[in-house]
């Protein structure tokens, strides 16, 4: 049997959940069409009879003032980096070098096994002008990562949402990994993450799915309640907010944003349990929660002290 830990990592939007999601076939992980939606480590888990792959989604790479949610979502990266088999590093043909550049930073040091992933391939029949600098940054990343510890295995190309190309990579990565014993047991186990964090998760996404620009990164779900022996299942969940005047937008003229929120959360939530939901939502305002480390900590978002930060290694509190 073949087993392993494959972390996927790339810029922010460039589809690394939706992959996460197509492999396991459920919403374990979740998908917006904005930027930096993912903010922990996800992992997935797929059992076959071949073997065990444990893909492990994070944040997009991006640059992150110190001190805040942004550091904390590299500090996630990192975490991912520590010693996976394969890395996926995950390319979007709408990025450009300078950005990629970034990501090259974060694989310096790294010392594993690691593959180019070119996803949203389907937009290439529309515009074939934007694989153009695709070729050219890859000879770029081995070149970089020649004399390095990180083995450049290939590249190949997907389209991760109309499941294009996932099979053959899926097969790719299998012939890659080692041989040993699955690292979950349970062959039904879909994630390492509670039902409740995945449920918190859905409830954040329709928080970036209807409300505007800025104000999804102001925002952090946490489950208050969740029971699951009165039917339907009583689940109670607190939206914090950095400020007062977020906390009216949120909750929308007459209760109607917050009250459209919470219909499209349960209905994902339902869908994903299997049975009927009845969701509370409140708001509550956790002044510059996004900046202020102990704030950041009690919602799940703790940062390590910045000696173990800099191996990569420590560990976060599970939520
Ligand atoms: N056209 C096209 N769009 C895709 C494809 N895969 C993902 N997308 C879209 O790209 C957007 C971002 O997808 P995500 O999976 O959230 O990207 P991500 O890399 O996890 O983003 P972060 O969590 O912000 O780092 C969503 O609107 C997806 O629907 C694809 O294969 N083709
Ligand atoms: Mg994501």
């Amino acid at each position: 049997m073949k087993s392993g830990v494959v972390a996927l990592v790339g810029r922010p939007n460039v589809g690394k959940s939706t992959f996460l999601n197509s492999v396991l076939d459920e919403q374990i992980s979740i998908v917006t069409p904005k930027a930096q939606t993912t903010r922990d480590q996800v992992r997935g888990i797929r059992t076959e009879v071949r073997g065990q792959i444990v893909f492990v989604d994070t944040p997009g790479i991006h640059r992150a003032k110190e001190g805040g949610i942004n550091e904390f979502m590299i500090q996630e990266v990192r975490r991912a980096l520590d010693a996976p088999d394969l890395v996926l590093y995950l390319l979007d043909p709408g990025s450009k070098p300078e950005a990629e550049e970034r990501v090259l930073e974060q694989l310096r040091g790294v010392t594993s096994s690691l593959m180019v992933v070119v996803n949203k391939a389907d937009l290439f029949k529309r515009n074939p002008d934007l694989a153009s600098w695709i070729g050219p940054w890859v000879e770029k990343v081995k070149a970089a990562l020649a004399g390095t510890e990180l083995r450049f295995l290939g590249f190949s190309e997907i389209s991760a949402e109309k499941g294009h190309g996932v099979q053959t990579l899926l097969d790719q990565i299998f012939e890659t990994l080692p041989e040993g014993p699955a690292l979950y047991d349970d062959p039904e186990a879909l994630t390492d993450r509670p039902l409740r964090f995945v449920v918190s998760e859905l409830v954040r996404k329709q928080l970036f799915m209807n409300l505007g620009d800025e104000l999804p990164y102001s925002c952090a779900v946490e489950i208050e309640s969740f029971n699951e022996k009165v039917k339907p299942v009583h689940i109670a969940a607190l939206i914090h907010v950095e400020r007062e005047s977020q906390k009216g937008m949120v909750i929308g003229a007459k209760g109607q944003k917050i009250k459209e929120i919470g219909t499209k959360a349960r209905e994902e939530i339902e869908s994903l349990m299997g049975e009927k939901v009845y969701l509370e939502l409140r708001v509550k305002v956790l002044e510059s929660w996004t900046r202020e480390a102990r704030k950041m900590k009690g919602l799940g978002y703790a940062l390590e002290a910045p000696a173990s930060l800099a191996r990569g290694k420590g560990k976060k509190e599970n939520r």
